[in-house]
């Protein structure tokens, strides 16, 4: 392959498209704080999940920080490790204790028979991960929630599109919270939105996401800024536009993986069982990379860099073992996620990856399961 190949690439709607919306800007001279693009957007959004409305914000660690302020959290909080950093920093920053919770082999989301046992009377919320848009185990999340009165958020930051039971995976906990940045299947460059049920909660989230203003002289909140701009706005509305053939062509690149490498000893791609009432958006493409294999994950990763494939380790390390947490956590009390990190490999997908690319990708894994011995013997 003469370019390397990245493990995404953000979609870019044609150019002449996005120039139309820009001259828009030009005429309205309008920026920034709640523009006509941004309402636009925000309704179009809303219309297609099928939800009343949600809160566009500046970006998915944003919007994260907004859901745990507006909840008045307290104490600790139950989440996984296996994560991207913000999901964890965002509670340290809000001075709340994470208490990490152990992750099931299926779905790579929180187990809910490792959780009951961590909740005390400090535990305030839980604060779980729908990782590569795998749904959570929500109908247990929210029966444990009940009993113990906890609010629960959603890290939905790789869920969008997803649905369950027939409904968008944003109608589950109390809030959920979305990432719309550029290596997002669906992106608005930088991005986030925000999703509750309650309306005293959506209300909280358009006055933190602007200084907590209610009008020219009444701030009654110590909100921060966390307003999402026009040119984010007019990327995210071209983008919608074509959401599901991205989803189509991503379904398409996903299924020709796994006619690639099935029967591939070792290799085992993680997503959820396919149902009725459940839609998938493919975002990731997640394989774990078991000792049948014959090499480690690491030792592929660095093989298929050596091919021009630049896979990605999310998310290794656990959040847990981070340098900037050193001695504050365990992650030998979540030893399935401790596992799961260090077998994980995210193959590239994105729209505009080729068939031929994807034959590429695997023709090479399966090279170096071919050759295991050599690899064995270079260590
Ligand atoms: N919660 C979870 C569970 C998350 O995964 C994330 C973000 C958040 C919360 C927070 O949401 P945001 O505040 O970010 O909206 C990337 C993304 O930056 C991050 O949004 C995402 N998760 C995470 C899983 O992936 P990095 O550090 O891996 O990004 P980077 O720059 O290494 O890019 C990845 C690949 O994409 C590279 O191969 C280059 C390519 N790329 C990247 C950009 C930005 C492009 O080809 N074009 C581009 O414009 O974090």
């Amino acid at each position: 392959m003469e370019s390397p190949i990245l493990v995404t690439r953000p979609y870019l709607p044609p150019k002449e498209q996005f120039d139309r919306l820009t001259d828009e800007i030009w005429k309205n001279r309008w920026l920034t704080n709640n523009g006509p693009l941004l309402c636009r957007f925000e309704k179009a959004l809303s219309s297609y999940l099928g939800l009343p409305e949600a809160a566009l914000v500046t970006n998915g660690h944003l919007a994260l920080d907004i859901a745990v302020k507006s909840l008045n959290l307290q104490g600790e909080v139950i989440t996984t490790p296996f994560t991207f950093a913000s999901t964890t920093h965002v509670l340290v920053q809000n001075h709340l204790t994470p208490v990490f919770c152990d992750i099931d082999e299926e779905t790579l989301t929180l187990d809910p028979a490792k959780l009951e046992g961590l909740i005390n009377e400090r535990t305030s919320a839980i604060l779980a991960v729908h990782v590569y848009g795998h749904p959570c185990h929500v109908e247990e999340i929210d029966r444990l929630a009940k009993k113990y009165k906890l609010k629960v958020i959603y890290d939905a930051a790789h869920a969008f599109g997803v649905q369950l039971k027939g409904k968008s995976i944003a109608e589950f906990g109390d809030v959920s919270a979305f990432s719309f940045h550029a290596t997002k299947l669906f992106h608005s460059i930088e991005g986030g939105l925000l999703y509750a049920e309650d309306l005293g909660l959506r209300r909280e989230f358009e006055l933190q996401r602007n200084f907590g203003i209610e009008n020219e002289i009444l701030v009654s909140k110590t909100g921060g800024n966390a307003k999402m701009n026009e040119f984010q706005a007019a990327m995210g509305l071209l983008v919608l536009d074509q959401i599901d053939d991205l989803i189509r062509e991503r379904e398409r690149l996903a299924e020709r993986y796994v006619r690639n490498l099935t029967g591939v000893p070792g290799i085992r791609y993680c997503r959820p069982e396919a149902g009725e009432d459940f839609r998938f958006n493919y975002a990731y493409i997640p394989v774990r990379i078991l000792p049948e294999f014959g090499i480690s994950r690491d030792v592929l990763y660095e093989f298929l860099k050596t091919k021009g494939i630049y896979t990605r380790r999310y998310f290794y390390p656990l959040t847990s073992e981070f340098a900037c947490y050193k001695g504050r956590f365990s992650s030998h009390l979540t030893p399935v996620a401790k596992r799961v990190a260090e077998e994980i490999l995210a193959l590239p997908i994105y729209n505009g990856l080729s068939a031929e690319e994807v034959d590429y990708i695997c023709k090479n894994i399966r090279q170096a399961r071919r050759d295991r011995s050599h690899f064995i013997m270079n260590v």
